[in-house]
């Protein structure tokens, strides 16, 4: 109803041939001629096979067509294992069935329940897993753009002639706010298109509800989400010492007022109103709003948590029965989240993702104001607001007080090194010549945001956007092997040098500090070997057009095979954010490479699987497949240690090596090659 049933692919734009058994009571009682409006502009008619049966969709019916979903709300979830169920229950190979329940649910549901189910049913079905799932931004780019690009969108579609050139409607750097909130100067990393994508890409391969457990019960899932966000958490308080703040402060007392403000100016095409910002010191309230399933006071999330904290101080999980048994990291996941994988709900409850909708609804605790969620309760949002850096610093500082707690043992010398392996030197190149220094710089990229928009039908609409890059670079290993041939893992991290006081690290704090820039397997011949590595093959990330996939103007993706498979693939840090900013005079930087033990760190994952696009492991994980690292993630700098005290100490193994390189912003802005030429 609020967005047209046309699929525009290419030139192509698909029109399904709605009959009566589709359409909702309002269409039929009124005789709406639903297909006339885009009729005209379709290019092809697909007709669609009758509906075996019509999907009840009892509770999914509830939500108007004009609101906003989330999954961090219990009725909304619970609309979406329904909607999932019905998705998952038609036979296999019986696509135009599926089509038919797929265009049913469109036309009937809220179009965003809708969306959250069928990606999530493509990629878990498996005669569908290999279909594209369409990027968010372009089936919601409200959720990303300043808002104001849509009324000059609509102003450039009614004038422009059809096929014409288009000029591109620019986003400004600094739409929300200014740098009298110290908080602001972090805007270019929280608000970067590409890190959202990403993080709305995980959460939609690693739900954590479903009535279908496998589609939860992914390998070592409670485990990722613990490193995905702690990686997040360590990019995000690195960038903040490069712009001369503290390390983020973990939201750890529920009552105590909220500094950070934050004013998102997205507007929902969806409900057509703007996303509620949060005034400074702002505090958390009891929620009652049953309508959404929320009925949860900050003593149940107190409870939740001496819980938490008590199994993570006993290692041991309290289960149902009364029971226990011993706690590791990956149920720890799954408890705090909490996915449906929590052994005991009841108990435990659902502290993290409760913390999400405490954030979301302080301006209306209650309805009283029928207010929709601020953006921290929104997956695909929820990483531009300050607030949700804060809720993580809390989140893993439990995961933190795990490791370092009596039921995890630091890491041993045999598991750490690799006998017979010697790192002789190990360097970074940069594509400009320099030595150990990266270069940064500031790009302005255009992408279509035409698909979401139901005015578009005259062609693409370009929003020009400036984001952080940086120049390509790689890694230089020279390694010598006094044994056999064999493997090896190489594992590449980096860390500000100095702390917020320009103070060097003690070993624990700098082990948080060390993000991930690489992984990767690599045979060692017996004698000298060379490793060379692309900053581009980076295990972390996805090339520019494969976050933005049919959004980049000369990607075209829709018709480049070589992207297919966008499922798990379009999930991945964007290869753009991969450095961090730097400074113009030069940020330094430790770089750690380790070439660790493959016997220990090997999995048998089939070999030979056919896939058509770049993997980001890292964070993400393998379609169908083992977690490709055995080690515990964050290896090695998931533990303290108890014989180190600084990184010097901790580096001196010979597999090991420790490189001073300096990170360098040039503050010039270039436009990106593949913009369209106006
Ligand atoms: Cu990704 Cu809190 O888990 O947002």
């Amino acid at each position: 109803p609020n967005e047209p049933m046309v699929s525009p692919k290419g030139d192509e734009s698909v029109l399904f041939e709605l009959t009566e058994q589709f359409l909702g009571d309002e269409y039929k009682s009124n005789g709406i001629e639903i297909n006339n409006r885009f009729g005209d502009t379709a290019t092809r008619t697909v007709p669609l096979k009758g509906l075996r049966r019509t999907p009840a969709f009892t509770k999914a019916r509830r939500l108007p067509t004009d609101e906003e979903f989330s999954v961090f709300l219990p009725a909304h979830q619970e609309m979406a294992d329904e909607v999932i169920a019905e998705l998952l229950a038609v036979p296999e190979n019986q696509l135009q069935d599926l089509l038919s329940t797929c265009v049913y649910a469109r036309v009937n549901l809220n179009p965003q329940l809708f969306n959250y189910c069928y990606s999530v049913a493509l990629m878990h079905r498996r005669d569908t897993r290999n279909v594209p799932i369409q990027n968010f931004a372009e089936t919601f780019p409200a959720k990303f753009v300043d808002s104001k690009v849509f009324s000059k969108a609509r102003e450039s579609a009614a004038v422009a002639n059809k096929g014409g050139p288009r000029i591109a409607i620019v986003i400004p750097r600094d739409y929300t706010g200014t740098d009298l909130d110290i908080e602001h100067r972090l805007a270019y990393w929280r608000e970067d298109i590409g890190i959202n994508l990403h993080h709305w890409h995980w959460h939609l391969v690693y739900p954590f509800s479903s009535t279908q457990r496998e589609i939860v019960a992914k390998d070592r899932r409670g485990e990722l989400f613990f490193y995905m966000h702690q990686q997040v958490i360590a990019r995000y308080n690195g960038e903040r010492l490069l712009n001369s703040l503290a390390r983020v402060k973990k939201f750890s007392d529920f009552n105590e007022p909220i500094a950070e403000a934050y004013f998102p100016k997205l507007d929902s095409l969806t409900t057509s109103r703007g996303w509620p910002p949060r005034q400074a010191n702002m505090r958390w309230s009891d929620l009652n709003r049953p309508v959404d399933g929320l009925v949860v006071t900050i003593a149940d999330m107190n409870r939740w948590r001496r819980n938490i904290e008590e199994a993570i101080s006993t290692g041991l999980v309290r289960m149902p029965d009364g029971s226990t048994q011993t706690l590791d990291i990956d149920t720890l996941g799954n408890v705090i989240e909490s996915s449906i994988l929590s052994p005991n709900r009841e108990f435990y409850g659902s502290l993290h993702n409760n913390g999400h909708s405490f954030a979301g609804y302080m301006h209306d605790p209650t309805n009283r104001y029928l207010e929709s969620f601020q953006v921290m309760a929104d997956e695909s949002t929820n990483m531009r607001d300050p607030f949700f850096y804060r809720w993580h610093a809390f989140v893993d500082d439990l995961f933190q007080r795990f490791k370092e707690s009596g039921n995890v043992r630091p890491y041993s010398r045999s598991e750490l090194e690799n006998p017979g392996v010697q790192i002789t030197s190990a360097r970074i190149e940069s594509s400009t010549g320099d030595i150990n220094t990266l270069n940064t710089f500031w790009m302005q990229s255009d992408v279509d945001l035409s698909r979401g928009l139901d005015f578009s039908d005259r062609g693409a609409v370009y929003a020009r956007f400036t984001h952080l890059n940086h120049r390509p670079f790689q890694y230089v290993i020279e390694a010598n092997n006094t044994g056999n041939s064999r493997r090896t893992t190489v594992r590449i991290f980096i860390s500000p040098k100095f702390d917020e006081r320009n103070l060097p690290w003690i070993l624990n704090d700098q082990r948080k500090m060390f993000i991930e820039m690489d992984r990767f397997v690599v045979p060692l011949n017996a004698g000298q070997n060379r490793i060379v590595r692309q900053s581009t093959q980076s295990s972390l990330t996805i090339p520019f057009e494969q976050t933005f996939r049919d959004l980049s103007a000369q990607g075209s993706d829709a018709r480049n095979p070589t992207l297919a498979s966008f499922n798990f693939c379009g999930c991945g840090w964007p290869q753009h954010m991969l450095v961090p900013k730097g400074t113009e005079p030069g940020a330094q930087y430790d770089l750690f490479i380790m070439l660790s033990n493959y016997e220990l760190d090997s999995i048998n994952n089939p070999e030979g699987q056919e896939l058509s696009c770049v993997e980001a492991s890292s964070f993400c994980g393998l379609k169908d497949r083992l977690y490709p690292d055995r080690r515990n993630m964050g290896y090695p700098f998931d533990r303290p240690s108890t014989s180190a005290a600084n990184i010097q100490d901790f580096a001196n193994l010979p597999n090991m090596s420790l490189t001073d390189i300096t990170i360098r912003l040039q503050n010039i802005t270039e436009q990106n090659p593949r913009n369209p030429k106006n």
